[in-house]
């Protein structure tokens, strides 16, 4: 038999039962991540969404009763009604005596994945099983990290004049002509996920001027790889009166700050992640090198080949990341490599556009955006695309559209870094990729 909630509330997360609650009664809730049955005493580790606290049973102490009812499994979700005592062994120096316990839900004997934390199961059998995975220590850190990087990021953006925009995830033509769009049917018609807020943002910069959104973007890209997903979660900026010099000293001091956050507000993840010494607060500007001198490098000192106006392999990034460890920025790529909306430097084969690199992880691409609508229906026909196609995208050039320049930032790409993950997987609650839909 199962216990009703009923009237029992929380009065306490577990973070909060601190030395000044000792001999208080409080009212914990949560799951049960590890247990020890020595006949006369018994521990629970009591897990809810922000850590443990452990429970103390002793015959005689407690009651026959409650004694008697504590018969757990592995994560069996329980509510513990209990007096504060102070026990330096516990975890936190705190341990709850229980005067009553609800049993709300039990778990099967054995688990698919490994709960205590002593074993790690393995990424796939994880994620068949994300809503229990979710539960563990570890993502536990991961997941808190990645609620400061967007509490911060926020924070650092609304301190600056940014207003949060929240643009259409289903759109009618493709937002930057590519080909990786999902089709989806929109009543009788053929419509898209998008791809990129990227037209959305432009146009906003023109009424908001400083303008961001973190939102999903999909990707039909069939890359199997450890930092590619089919569905993203991008953190997108458009600055107008600003050229790409803007951007690059506004994303750095983001960077910046939100690594600061990180440390001063989620250490003991850092510290379960073994990061504490590794995700230090970067120093700002960041190194900037060109295009040209990135190709050089690796042609003269890895002795892989690089043509000039070719995109840089996954194997060429991985060497330069041996040599660049930390945050830089590649600027001026070609431009036959950017899109459309990517303004050209003076010398024409040249963009005025950067990618923010860690070590061999690209983490944004961004850059100054064509504002002249002449002269971006002239870039549209370039890269192929008809300019008909782009109408209503176009008419908003007519109306005194400023010069603007932005970027975008995926968050998972980053939090992978930051949690010295090895596969982007590992940063998404709910991965999506060419073989996975489900959970
Ligand atoms: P881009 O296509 O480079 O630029 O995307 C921006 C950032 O999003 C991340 N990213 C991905 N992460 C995981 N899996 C993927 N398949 C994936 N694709 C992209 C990367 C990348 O740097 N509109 C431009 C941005 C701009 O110019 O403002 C754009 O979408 O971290």
């Amino acid at each position: 038999m199962l216990d009703e909630l009923g009237e029992w509330r929380k009065t306490h997360y577990t973070k909060d039962v601190s030395s000044e609650l000792i001999g208080q009664e409080v009212i914990l809730g949560g799951w049960v991540r590890n247990y020890r049955d020595l006949g006369g005493l018994k521990f629970i580790n009591l897990q809810d969404k922000y850590g443990e606290r452990q429970i103390t049973l002793k015959k005689g102490v407690v009651s026959n009763e409650v004694f008697e009812k504590i018969k757990v499994g592995y994560q069996y979700c329980i509510m513990v009604k209990g007096k504060v005592k102070d026990f330096k062994k516990a975890p936190g120096g705190i341990e709850i005596i229980p005067s009553d316990v609800k049993i709300l839900n039990k778990t099967p004997e054995k688990l698919p994945i490994d709960m205590t934390g002593e074993t790690i199961s393995e990424l796939d059998l994880r994620l068949n099983n994300r809503g229990l995975d979710l539960r563990s220590l570890k993502n536990q850190a991961i997941f808190g990290i990645r609620g400061e990087i967007l509490r911060s990021i926020r924070k650092f953006l609304f301190a600056n004049d940014f207003t949060e925009i929240t643009t259409p995830k289903i759109i009618g033509t493709a937002t930057e002509g590519g080909t990786e769009l999902f089709p989806i049917m929109y009543f009788d018609r053929e419509a898209f996920l998008t791809q990129s807020a990227q037209l959305y943002k432009e146009q906003l910069s023109g009424v908001y001027e400083r303008v961001f959104e973190i939102s999903p973007c999909f990707r039909a890209e069939k890359s199997r790889t450890k930092r590619h997903l089919c569905e993203i979660f991008v953190l997108d900026i458009e600055m107008a009166f600003a050229d790409m010099s803007d951007v690059l000293k506004n994303l750095e001091e983001l960077i910046h700050d939100v690594i600061k956050d990180i440390r001063a507000n989620q250490m003991d993840a850092l510290k379960l992640l073994k990061m504490e010494n590794k995700t230090i607060v970067p120093e700002i500007p960041f190194p900037r090198y060109s295009y040209d001198e990135i190709i050089d490098l690796i042609n003269k000192k890895f002795g892989i080949t690089i043509e000039w106006g070719e995109d840089i392999s996954t194997e060429a990034y991985r060497e330069l990341g041996k040599e660049l460890t930390g945050y830089y920025y590649i600027l001026n790529w070609p431009m036959s490599l950017k899109p459309f909306y990517i303004k050209q430097s003076k010398d024409p084969k040249y963009s005025e556009s950067f990618d923010l690199q860690m070590g061999w992880l690209e983490l944004t691409s961004g850059g100054t955006r064509v504002h002249n609508k002449k002269q971006l229906m002239a870039a549209l026909e370039v890269k192929g695309l008809n300019p008909a196609v782009f109408e209503s995208h176009l008419r908003t050039f007519d109306f005194g559209m400023p010069p603007h320049a932005g970027v975008g930032l995926g968050i998972a790409r980053w939090l992978t870094f930051i949690c010295g993950l090895d596969d982007i997987r590992d940063a998404v609650m709910y991965p999506r990729t060419p073989d996975r839909l489900t959970p």
